[in-house]
């Protein structure tokens, strides 16, 4: 069961939130309760396939970012840095959305991921008349979805499915603070936890989890006690 992060990124306004929203409703969402409360931008997702993975909404991308910001924002898209696969939302209702892919996919460059598994989502479909919609060529790598009505998120799950890396389940035993309630929270929502015990200040767990998050995480394996 292959499992990782997906990140939504785009301009500004290209609809990025709303389509957080909309594939989280799509694709089931898992756990909602514990990521909530830990962090609004990140949700657990089933794909068709029944795998999970986590999707990350992030803040929008402008144009000419003040350089005094970029350390602010770089932090913020560490999630993107680490994820699987990367959603480029456009707003293909907006004359000017090929300037503005341009602008993302100089801060895709900047932030070294350029050359990360993508998906080019082209949203806000709804808002075209049926000739211009037909003259928007989906391909391989592309799908015309709206983040508003719905249409087309169930073939762009399938999409993410195909699209996701393998990323093998790893056995481990390990312990986590009990003050990491990022981390505990992700082990459960990604992961099947066979044991878990409270010792102290930590939380020593036994647990299949990805590859992907074991090395997020940086936990390494612990040896066993014969
Ligand atoms: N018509 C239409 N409007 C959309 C769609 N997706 C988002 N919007 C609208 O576009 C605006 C920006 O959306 P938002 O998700 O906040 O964009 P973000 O800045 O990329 O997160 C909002 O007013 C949304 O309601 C869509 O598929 N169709
Ligand atoms: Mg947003």
């Amino acid at each position: 069961m292959p499992l990782g992060t997906v990140a939504l990124v785009g301009y500004t306004n290209a609809g990025k939130s709303t389509l957080f929203n909309s594939l989280s409703r799509a694709g089931v969402l898992v756990s909602s309760k514990m990521f909530a409360t830990l962090d609004p931008t990140v949700r657990a997702v089933r794909l068709p396939s029944n795998r999970r993975v986590l999707l990350s909404d992030t803040v929008g991308f402008i144009r000419d970012l003040p350089p005094g910001l970029i350390a602010a924002f770089r932090a913020t898209l560490e999630e993107v840095q680490e994820s699987a696969l990367i959603l480029l939302v456009t707003d293909i209702s907006n004359p000017h959305h090929t300037e503005q892919d341009a602008e993302v996919e100089k801060i895709l460059k900047e932030l070294g991921v350029a050359d990360r598994p993508r998906l080019h989502v082209l949203n806000k479909i709804d808002r075209l008349t049926p000739e211009e919609a037909a003259a928007v060529n989906g391909n391989q790598n592309s799908s015309r979805v709206s983040g508003l009505t719905g249409e087309g998120l169930e073939a762009l799950l399938r999409r993410i499915d195909e699209a996701m890396p393998v990323d093998p389940l790893l056995h481990l035993h390990f312990t986590l603070p009990l003050s990491n309630g990022r981390a505990i929270a992700l082990v459960h929502a990604l992961g099947r936890v066979l044991h878990s015990e409270v010792r102290d200040s930590t939380m020593a767990i036994e647990a299949e989890i990805p590859e992907s998050v074991a090395r997020q995480l940086r936990i390494a394996p612990e040896p066993t006690l014969a």
